[in-house]
């Protein structure tokens, strides 16, 4: 970069301090503060491995640094993978091309699978979410529309999204997770009384018991011009780190519920654990956004061999999905409790 000959202003002049700072040997006691994107951008395998300033910066940034061991092996959340600038602007990329053609009017609906990774923050990865597609897509609606709803049904709590729009009074956050105050049910926030939904060990019909009135009561008074609907699919009976027991159809009844207010509508993905049953409830779900009717029998494709477990079916019967949790009143009170601890709020 270079002003002209000329010049006075000299930009070089911080690359030739950043030198003679590091032929001092002052950076030893330092702290190197890369912009996160920045990092997102050049952090390989190779480096976090191999270069230990990287890895610091990486760590700063929240990744590759949760470990935990699960199964024998060593795991963690946001690991510094092949590729990750890559996968980082193709989901966000594809979010923000779908919320650009429904800025433009000429769609009503507009979706990315790939996208819905809620849980990342302004400055670092969180929850498997390295960017917060979810963030960029809202703000990309926010210059054509006057407000924006967005509505979380994935099993975990949309805590980067609530994060970044607390202030903004043109965007409303709800979002429906499984809570448990006592295990820290990851990210462990999102009580009712920070005015969030919470839905722990439902099937469809309790989810629904919450799910319309809240809709209902939140369209109403907040009379969104555009909704964003991040559908993880987590909240599948079925999957292997939630608990809530929604079967394809209840969990596609949220579509159908906000694609029937008549706004234009962002489907976004998110969480799911149980590959066939996510691949199952996001293809219906892309029917009942377009409106068509898809037959049960999934038919034969490239990918067929995954749903032999499901016997073939679109609507996979999972022993738990849909049904009531053995009757038990203590559940049912205390989802009466959240969900009027919700009304009166709103
Ligand atoms: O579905 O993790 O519990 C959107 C989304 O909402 C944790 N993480 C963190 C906090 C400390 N722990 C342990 C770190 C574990 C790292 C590896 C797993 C590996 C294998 C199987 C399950 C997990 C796992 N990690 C289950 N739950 C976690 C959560 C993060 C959940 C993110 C949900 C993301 C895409
Ligand atoms: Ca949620
Ligand atoms: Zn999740």
């Amino acid at each position: 970069m270079d002003y002209g000959e000329n010049h006075v202003m000299v930009p070089h002049r911080a690359s030739m301090t950043y030198g003679l700072v590091k032929a001092y040997g002052l950076l030893a006691d330092m702290d190197l503060l890369r912009e996160y994107l920045a990092v997102l951008r050049s952090i390989t395998p190779d480096t976090y491995k191999n270069d230990a300033s990287s890895r610091k910066q990486a760590q700063l940034c929240k990744l590759g640094v949760v470990r935990d061991k699960r199964d024998g092996c060593w795991t963690e959340d946001n690991p510094v993978i092949d590729d990750l600038w890559d996968h980082c602007r193709r989901y966000a990329g594809g979010s923000l091309a779908a919320a650009r053609a429904l800025a433009s009017g000429a769609y009503d609906v507009g979706i990315n699978w790939s996208g819905g990774l809620h849980h990342a923050c302004e400055g670092a990865a969180h929850g498997f979410c390295y960017v917060n597609d979810v963030v960029v897509a809202i703000r990309t609606l926010l210059g054509a529309f006057r407000r924006v709803r967005y509505v979380d049904i994935d099993a975990h709590h949309g805590d980067g999204v609530q994060a970044a729009f607390l202030r903004e009074r043109r965007v409303m956050t709800v979002s429906f997770h499984q809570y448990d105050a006592a295990t820290r049910f990851f990210p462990g926030t999102g009580a009712a009384e920070d005015c969030g939904g919470e839905a722990a060990g439902t099937g469809d019909e309790r989810y629904h018991e919450m799910f319309g009135p809240i809709m209902e009561r939140v369209m109403g008074v907040f009379q969104p011009d555009a909704v964003v609907l991040q559908c993880g699919a987590d909240s599948l009976a079925g999957d292997r780190i939630a608990g809530l027991r929604l079967s394809v159809r209840g969990h596609a009844q949220c579509v159908r519920l906000l694609r029937g207010y008549g706004v234009p509508l962002l489907l976004l993905g998110g969480g799911g654990y149980t590959i066939n049953h996510v691949a199952s409830c996001w293809c219906y779900e892309t029917a009942v956004a377009i409106g068509k009717e898809i037959p049960d029998d999934i038919p034969q494709h490239w990918f067929q061999h995954y749903y032999q477990s499901q016997g073939y079916k679109l609507h996979y019967c999972h022993e738990a999905a849909g049904r009531r949790k053995g009757g038990s009143t203590t559940t049912t009170g205390h989802m009466i409790k959240t969900k009027k601890t919700v009304m009166d709020h709103l």
